[in-house]
C-alpha cells in the first residue's frame, strides 16, 4: 500500500507547485486508488486500500493532501484491521466429475503450472504420479514447482525449454493450473485444455478450452483426487523425461567451458551461485539476459525464491527487489543478478543499501552491453545499434561507498572470489566480466533464429566487421554446433 501525500486540497487543479493528480497517476499500476480530502475518509479509506491489495494482490494507493495530514484525527466507525481470508474455493462436484472423467479417458496428460499452483506442491506430484504426467511449469512457478518433483520438464516460454514445450504439445490433454502465462505461441491449439484457475475470469483468454473451472488449485486437487484412476502406462512421460534428461545434459555442456578472461560465460557464472547460494536464498533477477542465466542455472530447493520483473519487463529491478527482500527477511540470504545496464540506472541505491546496512550480495553481469537487445537484433537479422555500454568500474563506485568490491577477470576466479563474497556478512558487490556475445536462443525458436543470424552475420561480412563474426562463432561455437 502507497500512501502519496500531495498539494493541499485548496490547490487542487491549479498548477500549484508539485502538484500531482495521484489517481490520474496511479491508475494504471494500481488496484485501488482514491485520494482522502476530509479526515473522516482515511480509516475507511486504509481499510479498503488493505483488503485490495492483499486479496487482489495489487497496489492500493492512497491520496494524501498536506492539509488534510494537519487536521485531528476522527474515530472509526468501521473496522481496522486486515481480513486475510482462506476461504475454501473449488469447482461443483458436478464440474470435477467432468474434469476427472477427461482425465480418466485422455491416456497422454500434461500438467502445466503457474505461479497460483506454488502452494499446491504435494497435489501436484501427487496427481502426476497418478496420471503418470509430465510437469512443466512458467519461470515465476519455477522454485514452487520445480523441487523434489520427478516428473518435472523444466520451463516454457521464450526462456524455457523442448522438453517443456514438447510435453505441453504432444499429450491429448493439457491441464492449466494457477497460470495466465501470456505467451499464446507456446500454447498448444490442436489438444484438449483444461484450465483451473482462483480468478475466474483469467479462464480461457490465453488457450481454447475444453473445460474452464475456478478453484484454488490445492482445494480443487484435494477434492478431484479420489476421483481420479491412476493410470499403468507411463510411456509419455518416460519419451518426455528422456528428452528433459537430454536438454540438461546440453545445459551442463555451456558450464564445462568457464570461457576466456573478460569474456567469463555467464552460464558458468550462474552456475556456481547455484552450487554455492544458501538452501532458502532470495534471488532477484534484471530484465535481460540474467533472467535467462537464472531460468536456466538456479534450481529450487523448496525454499529458495525468485522475484524479477516478470510480466512488467521493466529493467533494473534486481537491485530494489532485493533491498525490499533483505528488509523484509532480514537473516536470509539475497543475492541479485544485475546486468550492467540496469544497475547502471540505479547506481544511486547502492548507496541505500549502505545506509541501511543491507546484506545483500549484488552480482554484476557485466557484458559492457544491453545484451538482451543486442541478440534480439542480431536474431532479427539487423546490426545491433547503440547496445554497447561505456561502463564506469562498478567495484570502484561500491568502494567509494564502502561497499566490499570485487571484479572477476578471470574465469578461474570466479568460484573462489564469490565463495569469499557470499560468506562476507554485509553488503557486497561482485563485477564479473561476462561474455558479450553469449547466445542464448529459446529452444522452439532456435532455428529460426540462426537464420536471422546468419543474415547478420552476412551483412557484418559485407560491411567488413569479420572480426565481429569470428567473435560471435568463437564464443559460441558449441551452442550453434548443437542446434545445427
Ligand atoms: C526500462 C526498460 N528499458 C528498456 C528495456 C528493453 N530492454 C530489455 S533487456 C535490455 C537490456 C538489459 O541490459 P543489461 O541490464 O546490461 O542486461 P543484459 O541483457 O546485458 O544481461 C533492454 C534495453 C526494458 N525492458 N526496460
Ligand atoms: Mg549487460
Amino acid at each position: 500500500m502507497a500512501i502519496a501525500s500531495t498539494i493541499p486540497t485548496l490547490e487542487f487543479g491549479t498548477g500549484f507547485f508539485q502538484e500531482t493528480n495521484t489517481i490520474r497517476l496511479f491508475d494504471d499500476c494500481s488496484c485501488y486508488n482514491q485520494v482522502a480530502t476530509t479526515p473522516a475518509q482515511l480509516p475507511r479509506m486504509l481499510q479498503a486500500a488493505l483488503q485490495h491489495a492483499v486479496h487482489q494482490k495489487g497496489v492500493a494507493v492512497i491520496g494524501l493532501p498536506g492539509d488534510i495530514t494537519d487536521l485531528d484525527a476522527v474515530e472509526a466507525v468501521t473496522t481496522s484491521s486486515l481480513f486475510r481470508n482462506q476461504p475454501v474455493v473449488r469447482p461443483s462436484e458436478n464440474e470435477l466429475l467432468q474434469l476427472a472423467e477427461l482425465l480418466n479417458t485422455n491416456k497422454k496428460v500434461t500438467i502445466f503450472c503457474g505461479l497460483g499452483a506454488a502452494e499446491a506442491h504435494k497435489e501436484i506430484i501427487q496427481l502426476a504420479e497418478k496420471l503418470k504426467a509430465p510437469v512443466a511449469y512458467s519461470y515465476k512457478a519455477k522454485m514452487a514447482i520445480q523441487y523434489d518433483n520427478p516428473n518435472e520438464v523444466g520451463l516454457t516460454g521464450l526462456l524455457g525449454f523442448p522438453s517443456a514445450y514438447q510435453s505441453m504439445h504432444e499429450c491429448e490433454l493439457l491441464i492449466l493450473l494457477g497460470t495466465d502465462f501470456p505467451y499464446t505461441p507456446f500454447m498448444p491449439v490442436k489438444n484438449k485444455i483444461v484450465q483451473i484457475d482462483i480468478k475466474p475470469e483469467k479462464l480461457g483468454r490465453r488457450a481454447k478450452l475444453e473445460l474452464g473451472l475456478c478453484g484454488d488449485v490445492k482445494d480443487t486437487l484435494q477434492a478431484l483426487m479420489p476421483w481420479v484412476e491412476t493410470k499403468e502406462d507411463s510411456t509419455f512421460l518416460t519419451d518426455q523425461l528422456e528428452v528433459y534428461k537430454e536438454v540438461k545434459e546440453t545445459l551442463q555442456a555451456y558450464i564445462l567451458d568457464p570461457g576466456k578472461p573478460n569474456a567469463i560465460h555467464p552460464e558458468f557464472v550462474a552456475s556456481v551461485i547455484n552450487e554455492l547460494a544458501a538452501r532458502d536464498a532470495i534471488f532477484t533477477v534484471d530484465t535481460g539476459m540474467c533472467c535467462v542465466w537464472a531460468a536456466r542455472y538456479i534450481d529450487g530447493t523448496g525454499q529458495r525464491e525468485m522475484l524479477g520483473s516478470f510480466n512488467h519487463g521493466s529493467m533494473a529491478n534486481a537491485m530494489p527487489q532485493a533491498i525490499g527482500a533483505a528488509l523484509a527477511r532480514p537473516g536470509q540470504q539475497v543475492i541479485a543478478f544485475c546486468g550492467d545496464g540496469g544497475l547502471s540506472m540505479m547506481l544511486g541505491d547502492l548507496m541505500t543499501i549502505m545506509q541501511y546496512k543491507l546484506p545483500v550480495k549484488i552480482i554484476v553481469f557485466n557484458n559492457r552491453s544491453l545484451g538482451m537487445v543486442k541478440l534480439e537484433m542480431a536474431v532479427a537479422g539487423i546490426l545491433d545499434h547503440e547496445t554497447d555500454m561505456l561502463n564506469p568500474d562498478f567495484a570502484k563506485i561500491a568502494e567509494a561507498m564502502e561497499m566490499p568490491a570485487f571484479t572477476i577477470i578471470d574465469p578461474g576466479e570466479v568460484k573462489p572470489v564469490l565463495e569469499k563474497a557470499l560468506l562476507l556478512e554485509g553488503p557486497v558487490l561482485v563485477s564479473i566480466q561476462t561474455d558479450p556475445n553469449a547466445l542464448a536462443m529459446p529452444p522452439k525458436l532456435e532455428l529460426e533464429q540462426m537464420k536471422g543470424m546468419a543474415l547478420y552475420m552476412g551483412k557484418m561480412m559485407l560491411g567488413g566487421r569479420m572480426d565481429e563474426v569470428f567473435k560471435i562463432i568463437s564464443s559460441n561455437y558449441k551452442h550453434l554446433r548443437e542446434v545445427l
